[in-house]
């Protein structure tokens, strides 16, 4: 196992309540064995505002836990990665990336690409997924309509804006004013309390798709009683960590859609139980983001043609993010508003070493103690 500590600057400042970034600084993860290589991106930030998982606290677990647990083992199937991890309570982002690399390397092992190890749908595979945005908080409400016309420009089949209070009622109407009935929804980040329910209720004439994540990281009883003030359909994000958590949320009525990203919940067999879960209970589920580069975007990709996918998701083209990404040819959005699922081995896309050395700040090998 090789991990690498990468930074990269974004192509544009991202904003939501919790503050502005200007960059990634993340763990890249490569795992061999096999006769075979894969990938994985960490998504833990370098600080502890989207989660309590930073860089250093994924660095740290991965070296000290993760890799004595898992190098030299065999092991069937990646399927069988979270499970030998059970004792290493939380950290979920430590263990997707290395997960998520296991699966890239069996895939390719297996010569398929990884949405057919995965399970994803033919229908999906074939026309690709829907890409939807989500655009930071703007310096102004005349930036934010700019943002949004190039978006609805290039095809993206929905729209998402960060709010916070302060930026909201606004911000929504301005979109609404501007562009009309586009698929619309919000992202609060859990900037909200309880208390606050008549302002998001005064959301609901606008028609949002949902709005994601208004209360605290940890909560599910306050959503459930704010599903109770307000009509627009509640989605959980930062909530939900495992998938018996997401039957609690769904069962209590905390939220009626699930944002599922690999790295929030420990990796691609996490996701497929909770995207399995909710299809059993009817809820539909998107695939969120977390600025990843082309590596991480392309795993999101593959994750993302299970069926019960219904909803647009934040898996945009990389040059919305990175310019070059870490990948040749990078991930486009076609016309449509569709992505294309890569159709080589594993992950399927190629990644230029060279871009990779020259974001590196810090590299290290792990090897079997026994
Ligand atoms: O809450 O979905 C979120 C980015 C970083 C941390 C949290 C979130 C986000 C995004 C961006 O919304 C999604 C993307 O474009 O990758
Ligand atoms: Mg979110």
């Amino acid at each position: 196992m090789e991990l690498r500590l990468l930074r990269l600057p974004l192509v544009r400042f991202f904003e939501t309540s919790f503050g502005r970034v200007h960059d990634r600084f993340f763990v890249l993860v490569t795992v061999e064995g096999d006769g075979a290589t894969g990938v994985g991106e960490c998504v833990a930030d370098s600080n502890p505002f989207y989660s309590q998982e930073t860089t250093r606290t994924a660095w740290h677990i991965i070296t000290e836990f993760i890799a004595p647990t898992v190098l030299g083992r065999d092991f069937s199937h990646p399927r069988d990665l979270y499970p030998a991890l059970g004792i290493i309570r939380g950290h979920n982002m430590a263990k997707a990336a290395v997960e998520m690399a296991f699966w890239d390397m069996f895939a390719r092992s297996e010569s398929q690409p990884l949405c057919r190890v995965l399970g994803g749908s033919d229908a999906l595979i074939r026309t690709g997924i829907a890409s939807g945005v989500s655009i930071g908080i703007q310096n102004s409400l005349e930036e934010l309509a700019e943002r949004v016309a190039v978006e609805l420009e290039a095809g993206y089949r929905r729209i998402k804006i960060k709010v916070k209070p302060g930026w909201d009622i606004a911000a929504v109407e301005t979109v609404r004013a501007r562009f009309g009935r586009v698929p619309l929804m919000v992202d609060a980040n859990a900037a909200y309390r309880l208390d606050e329910a008549p302002a998001l209720a005064a959301l609901d004439r606008f028609e949002l798709m949902m709005i994601e994540q208004p209360l605290d990281y940890d909560d599910l009883r306050d959503h459930v009683r704010l599903q109770q003030q307000i009509r627009t359909p509640i989605c959980l994000d930062e909530s939900l960590h495992t998938v018996k958590i997401a039957e609690e949320a769904i069962e209590t009525g905390a939220c009626r859609i699930i944002n599922i990203k690999p790295g929030r919940v420990g990796g691609h067999r996490e996701s497929i139980r909770m995207h399995d879960m909710a299809a059993s209970r009817g809820i539909p589920v998107w695939h969120g983001g977390m600025l990843e580069s082309g590596i991480g975007r392309a795993h999101n990709i593959h994750l993302s043609t299970l069926p019960n996918f219904t909803l647009p998701g934040d898996v945009a083209a990389s040059r919305r993010y990175y310019a070059p990404d870490l990948i040749d040819p990078e991930i486009e959005v076609r016309g449509d508003g569709t992505i294309a699922v890569p159709t080589g081995p594993g992950i399927g896309v190629t990644i230029v070493q060279d871009r990779i050395e020259a974001a590196t700040e810090e590299r290290v090998e792990l090897r079997p103690t026994h």
